[in-house]
């Protein structure tokens, strides 16, 4: 572990606050990040005061008057530069991440490629911030508009991705010309300051120190200071339900602009026309991978009637082959969940579903013979009236539903105030469109024989209704880190009016 956070720059105790440098003493707690497996410390780090917040953002709006006028394609290229620094590090940052958040090594370093491939999918869009043009209706007139880039933005993530989520917002931003103020979970500082670690060489060595910048701190501090602060006119923010609408409220008061992605309850309807070896592999990586700590995580199974024996069946044969215990061994599939807080609410879960009538049919326990904050999968048959469907629980506890029809499954599927990730299970072509058309899934992304986690960065990413409606990374993401000029210019001798108004002439 010792060579590990070496190459990685994560000392006994770190400062947590980058302002175009490490500032050296922040003045703010020390905050200790523990590994979930076994409990024991990783690393301690001092986080900011108001004086350090400070620091950051006048840093961070000085470095932008200059970064916006750079070439975007010349910020590509920088990206490329921090892309190909990743990918050196894959092995280390993935690992960390593994210890910090207690997710299986392969998707510690997935979460990594995640990071490369966003950074790769920036540089083609530094030469495509594309607007469109238009016909003017007055002779000699041209008209288009153009995207200018926003400001120094805040970007709030959460534990559980801790390096992919701010890479689909910094990457992109950047590009766009924006400089950034990352903050962080507290819960997983060390693979925050491991990144900075990992960009700061590059963005030195190209005079661009201070275009991402960290301020690790609570979110009764710093996240509050960020959210009123009327210079930052945009806020990215990652996290639960109750968090995105403070956010929200307090940007919104300000008019300042918001990303959300927020919780969500994800579903996949599975009709009787399955292939159901496949869904099986889906539905078991959609549900325990993360050990049901992603926002796409599957929470919900709505089953056709006549195939829910059968399907339960073999997914309960496929949890029992779950390895639970270290993430960084090989074969594992399930390490712990992030804190022992996460333990104890899948815990006031259980008992929930349990007075509300459902049963619990597999899993569920905490595990206590050994350290660290394990449990085991649940896999509950439930009720469709029970409130907690409402929820999202994050852990892995995964809810079987029976449908009759179609219309059936799609209205459970939609009876959920969350609105991110859907997925149907079908070989049916009408079964596929109905649950992709107008009247069909609700939410922000929608796949068909495919699970509702492990989105690629091409697509944009996020969800409707308390998901919160924002979006990030590919596609036109981009256009929420910009602001749109609209330009007519007139190349003729005469003054024209739109609408053909005439005044005084
Ligand atoms: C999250 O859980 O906040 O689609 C992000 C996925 C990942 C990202 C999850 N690519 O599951």
């Amino acid at each position: 572990m010792k060579t590990l956070l070496k190459e990685l720059g994560i000392k006994t105790l770190n400062s947590g606050v980058y302002a175009g440098h490490w500032i050296n003493k922040p003045d703010g707690d020390t905050i200790v990040s523990i590994n979930p497996y076994n409990e024991t410390e990783i690393a301690a780090v001092l986080s900011a005061s108001k004086k350090d917040y400070e620091k950051v953002v006048s840093n961070s709006l000085e470095v932008f008057s200059k970064w916006r006028m750079y070439p975007a394609p010349k910020r590509g290229e920088i990206m490329r530069q921090i892309s190909l620094e990743f990918r050196k590090h894959k092995k280390a940052l993935g690992t960390l991440i593994s210890l910090e958040t207690g997710k299986i090594l392969a998707e510690g370093e997935g979460e990594v490629q995640e990071m490369i491939d966003i950074a790769d999918f920036a540089v083609g869009l530094s030469r495509q911030l594309c607007g469109f043009t238009m016909h003017s209706e007055r002779e000699k007139h041209r008209m288009y508009e153009q995207w200018h880039p926003l400001g120094a933005i805040g970007v709030i993530t959460a534990f559980n991705f801790p390096g992919a989520v701010w890479a689909w917002n910094a990457m992109i931003a950047a590009v766009c010309g924006d400089t950034i103020i990352w903050k962080p979970s507290a819960k997983v500082p060390l693979t925050a300051i491991a990144v900075q670690n990992i960009i700061n060489p590059v963005l030195e060595k190209n005079g661009f120190a201070g275009v991402m910048n960290l301020i690790i701190g609570g979110g009764e501090t710093i996240g509050e200071y960020l959210i009123h602060d009327k210079r930052i006119p945009l806020i990215s923010a990652t996290g639960s339900f109750v968090m995105g609408r403070r956010v929200g409220s307090v940007v919104g008061e300000r008019l300042g602009r918001t990303i959300l992605e927020l919780g969500g309850n994800n579903a996949a309807i599975i009709m009787d026309d399955a292939n159901i070896d496949l869904t099986v592999r889906a539905v078991v990586f959609g549900a325990v991978g993360t050990a049901g700590q992603r926002c796409t995580t599957t929470r919900r199974l709505v089953v056709q009637e006549n195939i829910l024996e059968q399907l339960t069946n073999k997914i309960k044969k496929a949890y029992a082959s779950i390895k639970i215990g270290n993430p960084l061994e090989k074969g594992i599939l399930m390490g712990p969940l992030i804190d022992k807080q996460a333990v104890d609410n899948m815990m006031i879960a259980l008992e929930k579903i349990k007075n509300q009538g459902g049963s619990i049919i597999y899993g569920g326990s905490r595990l206590k013979n050994k350290k660290g904050y394990f449990v085991e999968p649940a896999l509950v048959l439930a009720k469709k009236e029970m409130p907690i469907l409402q929820e999202e629980t994050f852990a892995p506890i995964l809810y079987l539903i029976a449908f009759r029809d179609i219309k059936e499954a799609i209205e459970v599927h939609n009876n959920v105030p969350q609105g991110l990730s859907s997925a149907m299970f079908t070989k049916s072509l009408i079964n596929a469109e109905t649950f992709l058309s107008h009247e069909g899934s609700d939410c922000g992304i929608a796949n068909i024989n495919i699970g509702t986690s492990g989105a690629e960065i091409g697509g944009a990413f996020g969800g409707e209704k308390d998901t919160g409606g924002g979006r990030e990374a590919g596609s036109d993401a981009w256009k929420a880190y910009m602001r749109r000029q609209t330009t007519t210019i007139n190349f003729s001798n005469k003054m024209p009016l739109a609408q053909g108004i005439k005044f005084g002439d």
